[in-house]
């Protein structure tokens, strides 16, 4: 049995979780982080020294880092969203790497960070400006891409569509002065009518908000 440890409303557990519900793959997922705790125990330290959540056991592997366990579960239960051959991969993986460093830093660490969990009188809106003026130009990169096919990296879904994916629920829920980008907005209502993103992705982020955000 596959164990996700993690809290659901995490960004970085989210899409770990998608994709295994992509892939029809029976596992499950422990709260853990946040207001639940139990990532300084030292059994839990063993898994993720890092004390973050996700974490990952599947039998003799046990894993961290998000991305590290998609590329893992995708490569060892299937060939769908991490194609084997290294020419068909590069571009997915160009694309998924560029979600994780490029996109999620302004979506989540500055955007969200600043809306949700810093009360509104500590909020630094220099960062929330940087934040948005970049995440117009980033995303009209993204928007010219999918206006030449429907997923990220081609014709096909894979990893870079779950990781980029993952963050446009708060990309497209948080109040603030987004681009109007017409493929960005397609592709992500495409996304929406996907169970198991309406389930996994499309969580509240409610209990997350900081007093007085
Ligand atoms: N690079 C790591 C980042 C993990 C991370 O920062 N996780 C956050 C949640 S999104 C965390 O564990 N925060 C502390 C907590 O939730 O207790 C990954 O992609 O797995």
């Amino acid at each position: 049995m596959i164990t996700v440890y993690g809290r659901n409303t995490s960004s970085n557990v989210q899409p770990v979780i998608w994709l295994l519900s992509e892939l029809n793959l029976t596992h499950k997922r422990l709260d853990v982080g946040g207001s639940f705790g139990g990532t300084d125990t030292p059994d839990y330290r063993k898994k993720n020294p890092m004390g973050l959540i996700p974490s990952l056991e599947d039998g003799d592997v046990t894993m961290f880092e998000s991305q590290a366990i998609m590329r893992y579960i995708a490569s060892r239960y299937g060939d769908e969203f991490w194609p084997s051959d290294p020419i068909t991969r590069a571009p997915a993986d160009q694309w998924m790497e560029w979600a994780k460093t490029t996109v999620a830093p302004n979506v989540v660490y500055k955007v969200f960070w600043q809306l949700v969990r810093t009360p509104a009188a500590q909020r630094d809106h220099a960062t929330l400006d940087e934040a948005v003026a970049t995440l117009r130009q980033i995303m009209a990169i993204a928007d010219q891409q999918l206006s030449k096919h429907d997923w990220l990296a081609g014709d096909t879904m894979s990893l870079a569509d779950i990781a980029f994916g993952a963050q446009l629920f708060r990309y497209f829920t948080l109040p603030f002065d987004r681009a109007d980008l017409t493929a960005l907005s397609a592709y992500y209502s495409r996304l929406t009518e996907r169970p198991a993103y309406a389930e996994h992705v499309m969580v509240s982020y409610e209990s997350l908000r900081a007093p007085g955000a």
